[in-house]
């Protein structure tokens, strides 16, 4: 197959064509970017079709058909061969540098003699660049820092979810305070639900642009502006991450928010699809190839609906099966925050850890009309942070004096139990047998052999006294790794034993992970939703986990803290009976 080498072909004539029109936007240059996304959308080797089969495609026309003649025989279209000639690859590589545009490249070449990064630095230092037409001293220091940036990060440099979500959501809120702006989204891998972020896509809907850009860059989070154009814009954090913010026409909203949602590869099958209805898709619109009329753009649901398609939750765009479930209608039936009706791994300060006092945490739970809660302390065996029996047996004589207060919610005493190296928990069994609710999990022996990890993990879904477990490899996003478990082993025993696997929405867990949870698909295990909140403003990773168990495909009837309370209650009695 070579059509992905004549994607690269075009993508670069596309490039060099820029230099040499001076423009971005030349007719050439949308030509060529026209002739990628056909390339894309093709499903056989068009190195094997003739002239009259290549024009017979929809978006081939004469001279990209040419093209891709010359690249079968020659292995390379002649026009790129010429232009490589005339702008060598450390020139053109140049114009990827934030402030040098196309114009410029061909300036700095021109009147200084720049041909390469060493000639780029030399122009700045002897401060020569200021004195081009159109430029200035800013555009220099512009030129400068961002290569200084280039060369701190690299290019493949990401960010973990649990940095890149707040900063996104800070941009997104006050996106939407301002005035004009009609709706704003995070897109792109973190509205994936990605574990890392490359950079932030941030799409804008807005009557009136004016002034958006200016006051998007002037925002507190932002250090350092890359590039800010009418409708496209980049700013660098202080932590290095990059947000690219685009404004679109309210009307282009669900196709802008679809394109930049990703994946590329759901993008792609997308628009096969739409091909072959003769229509195209991209960031403006679903729309007819012959009248340029549009189809659908004002939402998503509208253009996937049009593509007689099941609305495809934004976590599942992964271009892994997704688009033909979505055509049969067999996509899972994923759980919203909504359907939640309680959390069972909840800390308080009685824990060394904990941060709100129990009351406020009960309090919080019932305020967001939950009908059960589990409060999970941590078991004694954890140094620091656990329980006695004694503080335990005061906790619950608490705890359910709260009860009477919440004739709604059901108040269990629970534990967070700690697996050590056999398998074995805290207590014994008969102190066990007087909580109402345990998660156990791992907080220690991260560096066993997978063997024993396994072993020592289904061991303690063996354990009467254990309802669940907790982040089931432990491990904590961008500073440690979890530990290895046959997954298989694990899920088999899960369903065998009637432990549910915790899906825990702490944004650097995220654990049992999203991979993880696609393998126990078709399963008959239980899942559980849980904050894991040591304090009470950690509720909110409910809906953490609710979009981590959307990304797993894991269908709402396996998540048990989706039950009413009867039936959730019985389950959590089934196992503790034995
Ligand atoms: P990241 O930033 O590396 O974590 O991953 P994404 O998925 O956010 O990728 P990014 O930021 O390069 O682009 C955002 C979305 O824009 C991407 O998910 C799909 C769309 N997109 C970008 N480039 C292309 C492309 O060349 N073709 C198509 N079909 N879509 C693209
Ligand atoms: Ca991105
Ligand atoms: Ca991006
Ligand atoms: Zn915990």
């Amino acid at each position: 197959m070579h059509n992905q080498e004549l994607i690269r072909q075009f993508h670069e004539l596309a490039e060099l064509t820029k230099i040499e029109d001076g423009s971005a936007q030349s007719f050439r240059v949308r030509a060529y970017e026209k002739a990628v996304r056909a390339i894309e959308a093709a499903t056989e080797d068009l190195t094997e079709l003739s002239m009259a089969d290549l024009q017979k495609l929809e978006g081939v026309g004469k001279s990209t058909a040419e093209k891709i003649r010359e690249y079968a025989t020659d292995g390379v279209v002649g026009k790129l061969a010429k232009l490589r000639k005339a702008y060598p690859r450390e020139f053109v590589e140049l114009g990827r540098i934030p402030g040098v545009g196309p114009k410029t490249l061909i300036l700095l070449r021109d009147e200084l003699g720049v041909h390469n990064l060493e000639d780029l630095k030399a122009a700045l230092a002897a401060e020569k660049v200021r004195d081009l037409p159109g430029l200035g001293a800013k555009t220099e220091e512009k030129i400068t820092k961002s290569i200084d940036r280039l060369g701190l990060h690299g290019k493949d440099r990401r960010t973990p979810i649990h940095i890149a979500m707040p900063i996104a959501r800070e941009f997104v809120d006050a996106l939407l305070a301002m005035e004009n702006v009609k709706q704003a989204e995070y897109c792109g891998s973190l509205r994936r639900f990605s574990e890392t972020i490359g950079d932030v896509d941030i799409v804008v809907a807005a009557s009136d642009r004016t002034g958006i850009m200016e006051r998007f860059a002037q925002l507190p989070a932002v250090s350092e502006v890359l590039a800010q154009g009418d409708t496209k814009s980049s700013i660098l954090t202080s932590t290095g991450l990059q947000v690219d913010l685009r404004i679109v026409k309210p009307s282009e909203w669900g196709a802008a928010t679809l394109y930049f949602t990703g994946s590329k590869t759901h993008n792609i099958e997308l628009r096969q699809r739409a091909l072959k209805r003769g229509w195209t898709l991209n960031e403006y619109a679903l729309s007819e190839i012959e009248s340029e009329a549009v189809v659908a753009s004002k939402t998503e649901k509208a253009i996937y609906s049009a593509l007689d398609l099941a609305y495809v939750n934004p976590r599942l765009r992964e271009g892994i099966g997704e688009i033909a479930a979505a055509d049969e209608n067999s996509l899972p039936n994923l759980v919203e925050m909504a359907d939640l009706e309680g959390d069972l791994h909840v800390h308080s300060d009685w824990s060394g850890d904990g941060r709100s006092t129990l009351e406020a945490m009960v309090a919080a739970q019932a305020a967001r009309g939950f009908s059960y809660m589990a409060l999970t302390d941590h078991g004694e065996d954890l140094a620091m942070n656990g329980l006695s029996r004694e503080r335990m047996l005061d906790q619950r004589r608490v705890l359910m004096a709260l009860q009477d207060d919440y004739p709604d919610m059901r108040l269990l005493h629970g534990c967070e139990l700690n697996i050590d190296a056999e398998g074995n928990v805290d207590y014994d069994a008969d102190f066990l047998a007087g909580f109402g609710y345990g998660v156990a999990s791992v907080h220690s022996y991260f560096d066993l052999d997978i063997v024993t990890q396994t072993t020592r993990v289904v061991r303690a879904m063996q354990n009467p006294a254990v309802n669940a477990i907790g982040h089931l490899t432990g491990r904590k996003l961008g500073k440690r790794p979890g530990i290895e478990v046959d997954l298989e082993a694990v899920f088999e025993a899960a369903e065998l034993t009637g432990t549910a696997i915790e899906i825990n929405g702490h944004l650097q867990r995220l654990d049992a992970t999203s991979e993880a949870l696609r393998l126990a698909r078709g399963s008959k295990v239980k899942f559980v939703i849980d904050t894991d909140a040591h304090h009470v403003n950690e509720l909110e990773n409910s809906y953490y986990g609710c979009l981590n168990a959307q990304r797993g495909w894991v269908d709402k009837a396996q998540v048990v803290n989706t039950w009413s309370k009867k039936r959730f209650l019985e389950w959590v009695e089934s196992k503790r009976a034995g």
